[in-house]
């Protein structure tokens, strides 16, 4: 059943009526460009078929009534809350992420009450972009059910900034824009490439089975979480070697530039340097090639990016990089962890015809190691968020 026909169903079952509609958004993987969004760089995500679903009704007065469908296909109901008592911090824990996109639509017009049930496939904790699925479906359902249904590429990258905001303030997470910005602005067909600094974004075509090619995604299942200390360590970090040098971002050291600034960085700092800049220069070289139609001239990139992860940035982890290094092995083009780090997915570029050996050979490598078996699928760039019906 796809997500928003669970959700639409949990709703009758929690309200006893119909939702007015059923809004959705997915999760992404990230092609290239890793920790370089909060350095005013360049990412490269797509949008996975996997969605996160909100059924929606107005209410007449400002209560927030939230309700989520579990894996198991439980229903668990939030306490309702009156939208205007909403303060960062409260209340916490899942009902945090509907919650803050409602205290931020507040200061945009949004202060009616809602019945909101969410439901939905995208991995939580894989580094796939769950929080980012839930807060845009429900920034789309709030907007929805004020009247604005077809929001424009300009439009959705505002969404996007809301829904970041959410994140960062209410949440309490300091992410950046990329994952938002995927879900709400990536089309189907497409990799998005996003200057987070000026906004512009391009939608490049990515067509990877027409080129006999698959992006497997292998989810390790060790749980990754942003609210931890690494993600932000590694923020801090990057904003004080830029202060450091005298540059708004990392994103204004060129790679011609970079000896000479790692000189001047404390050791702790420049690594994290190199990696941003290094990996900036990778987004543009991928760009390139996928603008020109050569999706296998990616592999090596995806390679280097992760080397530069797992030494530089260092928030790769031994699952992580088994399941890198035994993708290449078995013949893939470039692999690399997508995501903030710290566990969750590893993306590989394979021709289709070494699929089997790829999932074979990493699941093989995982039970020896004494890991949690991966799951394994193929990522196809999908749409961004949208109404589902009616
Ligand atoms: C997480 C964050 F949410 C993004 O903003 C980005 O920094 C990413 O990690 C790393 O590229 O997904």
């Amino acid at each position: 059943m796809t997500a928003a026909k669970t959700a639409d169903r949990a709703f009758r079952s929690v309200h006893d009526r119909a939702p007015e509609g059923v809004w959705s958004a997915p999760g992404r993987v990230n092609l290239i460009g890793e920790h370089t969004d909060y350095n005013d760089g360049f990412v490269l995500p797509f949008a996975l078929p996997h969605r996160l679903a909100c059924a929606a009704a107005p209410r007449e007065d400002t209560i927030l009534t939230m309700a989520t469908v579990g894996s198991d296909g439980r229903i668990q109901q939030a306490e309702p809350v009156d939208i205007t008592t909403l303060r960062p911090g409260f209340p916490d824990g899942w009902a945090a992420y509907p919650s803050g996109v409602a205290w931020v639509l507040r200061e945009h017009g949004i202060d009616r009450g809602a019945d909101l049930v969410v439901a939905g496939d995208v991995p939580t904790g894989a580094g796939l972009s769950s929080s980012a699925a839930i807060e845009c479906a429900v920034a789309m359902a709030l907007l929805g059910l004020a009247g604005e249904d077809s929001p424009d590429a300009a439009r959705r990258a505002e969404i996007a900034r809301w829904a970041q905001r959410a994140e960062n303030e209410f949440v309490g997470v300091p992410t950046g824009v990329l994952d938002q910005t995927a879900s709400m602005c990536c089309v189907e067909g497409h990799v998005l490439f996003l200057d987070v600094r000026s906004g512009q974004a391009e939608q490049v075509p990515f067509n990877a089975a027409g080129a006999g090619l698959c992006v497997l995604v292998i989810d390790t299942r060790v749980k990754h979480s942003l609210g931890g200390s690494g993600y932000g360590d590694r923020r801090r970090g990057t904003e004080k070697a830029a202060e450091l040098l005298g540059v708004r971002a990392l994103r204004d050291i060129t790679p011609e530039e970079l000896p000479s600034a790692l000189d001047r960085l404390p050791a702790d700092l420049a690594p994290l340097a190199r990696h941003v800049v290094t990996e900036n220069a990778r987004v543009l070289e991928a760009v390139g090639h996928l603008r020109e139609g050569r999706i296998a001239d990616i592999g090596p990139l995806l390679g280097a990016s992760h080397a530069s992860m797992r030494d530089d940035y260092r928030i790769s982890c031994a699952e992580l990089d088994l399941a890198v290094d035994t993708a290449r092995d078995a013949g893939a083009l470039g692999a690399r962890m997508t995501g903030g780090g710290f566990g969750g997915s590893a993306i590989a570029l394979i021709r289709e015809s070494d699929r089997h050996a790829v999932e074979v050979a990493v699941t093989t490598a995982f039970d020896a190691a004494g890991f949690r078996e991966p799951r394994l699928f193929v990522a196809v760039p999908s749409a961004g968020a949208a109404r589902d019906y009616p």
